[in-house]
């Protein structure tokens, strides 16, 4: 499974790359107001869906685009374009994020950012990959050397509860700020030791699934904003480990400020 999962995402990635050639032309339309979905994403899902239905008629598949289709011990997990909003800018940080459980556990994951030429795959127990190589979260322990990213699905899901109180705790005291657009992606670049870490809220599953194991594999820490698992994927902490408490410290100082705040 794991080699048919590298051959459907990296052929899904090619078809993303062929849509880019054409952006202009690309029939975009509103989910909500501001949540865009491209001919890509419907495209490049209904081919993942058809391959794997192919392949393994027993398994249940859960995408993005296309919802539920019902199965067996088996469950795939798909996003065909993490980081839409990216993708129809014509900027290279999207990704294509394949998540496969089973039994409810996620035992194989991959995340193709082809613009990038990268692609990170996981098995669980196995390690992380790069491209083919090992790769390992960060080392560093100090928030003031840290680099983390984050994203703003909550405004854009209409959330009344945003990121914003964390977000304004956390710049002042991190090395700086990313905001690359693919949840997927930022935990693959946690994962690979090119930034500490990533949070968001109001994510969904496919969001988070495939990234989730990599950055595991890879030896960070994935967790809600307590540390548990029972907020996933609503609450998303993924960190190279180090500063996963401390992070949650100050995360925690936002929540209370804002506790105190409605109190007033
Ligand atoms: P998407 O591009 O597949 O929608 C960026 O902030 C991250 O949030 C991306 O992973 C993006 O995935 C996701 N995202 C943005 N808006 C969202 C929404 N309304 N619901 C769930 N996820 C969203
Ligand atoms: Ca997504």
């Amino acid at each position: 499974m794991e080699q048919f999962l590298k051959e459907i995402i990296l052929e899904a990635g090619q078809m993303t790359l062929d849509f880019r050639v054409r952006l202009g032309e690309l029939n975009v339309k509103h989910k909500m107001d501001k949540d865009l979905v491209s001919e890509a994403d419907v495209a490049v899902e209904n081919f993942l869906v058809g391959l794997i239905q192919k392949r393994y008629p027993d398994h249940a598949i859960f995408g993005e685009e296309s919802g539920q289709h019902t199965g067996g011990e088996y469950r795939w997990i798909i996003d065909p374009i993490d980081g839409t909003t990216s993708f129809v800018h014509g900027q290279p940080y999207y990704s294509i994020s394949i998540a496969l459980e089973q039994a409810g556990k996620t035992i194989l994951a991959a995340v193709n950012a082809p613009a990038l030429g990268e692609l990170f795959t996981a098995r669980l127990g196995y390690g992380a990959y790069l491209n083919g190589s090992p790769i390992h979260v960060s080392s560093r322990t100090q928030l003031s050397d840290s680099v983390m990213a984050t994203g703003f699905a909550c405004i854009r899901g209409h959330s009344s509860f945003t990121n914003l109180p964390i977000f304004n705790q956390l710049v002042p005291i991190l090395r700086d700020v990313r905001r690359y657009g693919s949840a997927a992606v930022d935990l693959c670049y946690t994962a690979c030791g090119r930034m500490e870490g990533f949070w968001e809220l109001n994510l969904k599953i496919y969001d988070v699934a495939a990234g989730a194991l990599i950055l595991h594999e890879a030896g960070g820490r994935f967790s809600d904003f307590s540390g548990g698992t029972g907020q996933l994927s609503h609450e998303v902490l993924g960190t190279n480990g180090h500063i996963h408490e401390q992070v949650m410290d100050v995360i925690v100082r936002a929540l209370k400020d804002i506790d105190h705040k409605s109190q007033d």
